[in-house]
């Protein structure tokens, strides 16, 4: 299991962030994030390379992981990439990004999650748990029940997104959830490092 897959697990949103993706992430680097997810949904291919390639100077105690994009990821040197179900297949990605690269993959069902194992990811993210408004498209709600079923299921470090709040992310934590990820929790909050450290500190009461 990778070890930096714990904790709270940050991904940037352009559209929710007050001061800009690069100081996000600063702030979650200050709070000691161990993952950092590049998530970019409206930028141009030459803007989402040039932020990646800053970001990747900035980020490296930390793992830098880039959503949907192979290209990106192979461009700046990134840790690895996350997939969607309707992104390219998990063997189909390890056979362009090579073995030493991590993938994660976001599952809405203990069967996908078992399918996504066994082709070969490296963590699964379980979405969204909770109703969200920062994924348009997010599917329903999940739930605890599935997210700890998952966690019952697989042997790779499984990861809790979507709707997780202060209030709810200790029952995620104790269903089994490895890592606990926030968007808009995190980044509406005038003070987005203490903010991380909240969520840090509530986590370390579980592990
Ligand atoms: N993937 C599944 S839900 C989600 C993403 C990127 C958004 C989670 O945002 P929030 O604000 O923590 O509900
Ligand atoms: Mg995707």
């Amino acid at each position: 299991m990778n070890k930096k897959i714990r904790g709270y697990y940050f991904i940037t949103d352009s559209g929710l962030s007050r001061n800009g993706t690069i100081n996000d992430v600063l702030c979650a680097l200050n709070a000691g994030v161990s993952i950092i997810q590049y998530r970019e949904k409206n930028s141009s291919t030459l803007k989402m390379y040039n932020e990646a390639f800053e970001l990747r100077k900035l980020v490296k105690d930390a793992l830098f992981i880039i959503n949907d994009r192979i290209d990106i990821c192979l461009a700046v040197n990134a840790d690895g990439v996350h997939l969607g179900q309707d992104d390219l297949p998990v063997s189909i990605t390890r056979r362009i990004i090579g073995k030493d690269k991590i993938i994660g993959v976001t599952v809405h069902s203990v069967e996908e999650a078992i399918e996504a194992e066994k082709k070969g990811t490296d963590y699964i993210a379980v979405s969204p748990i909770f109703f969200t408004n920062t994924k348009p498209d997010a599917q329903s709600p999940v739930g605890l029940k599935v997210l700890g079923e998952v966690k019952l299921a697989v042997s790779v470090p499984v990861v809790a997104i979507g709707g997780i709040t202060l209030e709810n992310a200790s029952a995620v934590v104790r269903v089994g959830a490895d890592a606990v990820c926030a968007i808009s929790a995190v980044l509406k909050a005038d003070d987005v490092t203490g903010e991380i450290k909240k969520f840090q500190q509530l986590f370390k009461a579980y592990k």
